[in-house]
């Protein structure tokens, strides 16, 4: 079974009152997004990921040695990254829900802290990648940044909040100043309510 684009959450021009213009959106969703999605199934066809699961072919291909395995994991892994994404946003910044806030205070200190650490983590992020709030295997809260595709899932980490820091996710509405897009995305975009229903 072939993997589908998903339609966004949200019409594209939703979130452009809040720092995502729809000029972004056609190009992260409708193309990249997409092209992950294309040549993900194209990758995967006539090999034994042929039937599995997103997340079955991401731990299965991390850290492959073959060319091939590497072409699948870097596409399908970029899928999924990209799927969490749109709902992890949405339009107009919801509340944290107190249980989230709760998680945050006991392992950062402060939701403040928690955002500054997260936001260095992306702009820290040498080249294309990802910056994420991950709850590990013992239920504890952390801050992580990863390369590429590399995704949670690789380290047994659940995703809790993933913001991508390609430049092709703010060079639209922000140009260079990555550190600008992470603020925004923390303060305007992050739908807290769908952060906490991952815990
Ligand atoms: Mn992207």
């Amino acid at each position: 079974m072939a993997f589908e684009l998903p339609n966004l959450p949200y019409a594209h021009d939703a979130l452009a009152a809040h720092g995502m213009s729809a000029e972004t959106m056609e190009y992260h969703h409708d193309l990249h997004h997409n092209a992950y999605v294309t040549n993900g199934n194209k990758a995967i066809e006539g090999t034994e990921w042929a039937d599995k699961s997103l997340e079955e072919i991401i731990t299965g291909t991390y850290n492959a040695s073959s060319v091939a395995q590497n072409g699948i994991f870097n596409n399908i892994s970029q899928l999924w990254n990209h799927n969490q994404f749109w709902d992890m946003m949405g339009p107009g910044a919801s509340a944290m829900p107190p249980e989230l806030e709760a998680a945050i205070n006991d392992s950062f200190g402060s939701v403040d802290k928690f955002k500054a650490e997260f936001s260095a983590a992306g702009a820290g992020q040498f080249g294309s990648g990802w910056c994420w709030l991950v709850k590990n295997a013992d239920g504890s809260l952390a801050v992580t940044k990863t390369e590429n595709g590399v995704n949670p899932l690789c380290f047994g980490q659940t995703a809790l909040l993933g913001c991508d820091v390609w430049e092709h996710s703010y060079y639209i509405d922000f140009r260079n100043a990555r550190p600008k897009y992470l603020a925004n995305f923390l303060d305007n975009l992050v739908n807290w309510d769908n952060v906490a229903s991952r815990m």
